[in-house]
């Protein structure tokens, strides 16, 4: 009973019933905006495909339509190339806990190195054999991207960008050589006049720290 008084009591009062009534608004306002973000989230695909379309236009399309090519606009085109190289990192231990070696996946499955794996030489695979907690990894180095595709008649610039490995020695096929240490970027431009392809590729990374850029001809 006293409890339904002081209810009673507190609603009565003009400054509560200001603020429940504000807390109320507010309650709708956030909801309203939570339907309205989930319904952004559901059709951004569509609104990304529209923003980035053929040529840099707005076409109207889908994501899953499909975008064509004018090989005879040429345009300016900008790449950004990580190195990169990707690693199987485990153990020969199941579910050990390592906190002195990279790699702590509790619930992994031992594994060994295979015997007489033949990996290809040219520096681009790496085996780590396993250290003292029984940890070894696989190593292959990669560029991201690691394949390209202009027009005939892009003019084209690639930024190498050194993120992992020390330092990679790279050729553009008919544009040049460089070293590329990690947190440097070297940049190279180039008109595309040639369709076909032109390969990028690491010297002591091979054979497969490899690029391929590809160039569309101009229809006739
Ligand atoms: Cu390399």
């Amino acid at each position: 009973m006293n409890n339904k008084k002081t209810t009673k009591k507190i609603l009565k009062k003009p400054s509560t019933r200001i603020t429940i009534a504000s807390a109320t608004i507010i309650a709708i306002v956030a909801s309203a905006a939570m339907i309205l973000w989930v319904l952004q989230s559901q059709t951004s695909p569509s609104a990304l495909a529209q923003s980035y379309g053929s040529n840099g236009t707005t076409a109207a399309t889908t994501a899953n339509s499909i975008v064509s090519v004018n090989p005879n606009q040429s345009t300016n085109k900008e790449f950004w190339i990580d190195t990169v190289h990707f690693d199987g990192m485990t153990n020969l231990n199941a579910a050990k806990f390592c906190d002195t070696c990279s790699q702590n996946t509790p619930l992994h499955p031992a594994e060994k190195p295979p015997v007489n794996a033949t990996i290809p030489s040219g520096g681009g695979f790496r085996i780590t054999q396993p250290n003292r907690v029984g940890a070894w990894d696989f190593r292959s180095f990669t560029f991201a991207p690691d394949q390209i595709v202009v027009n005939q008649g892009d003019k084209v610039t690639l930024h190498f960008v050194g993120i992992q490995g020390v330092h990679h020695v790279i050729t553009v096929d008919g544009i040049g050589s460089f070293t590329l240490l990690r947190g440097q970027i070297h940049t190279v431009s180039f008109t595309a006049n040639n369709p076909g392809t032109i390969n990028y590729y690491c010297h002591i990374h091979m054979p497969n720290m490899v690029g391929q850029i590809l160039v569309l001809p101009k229809s006739v």
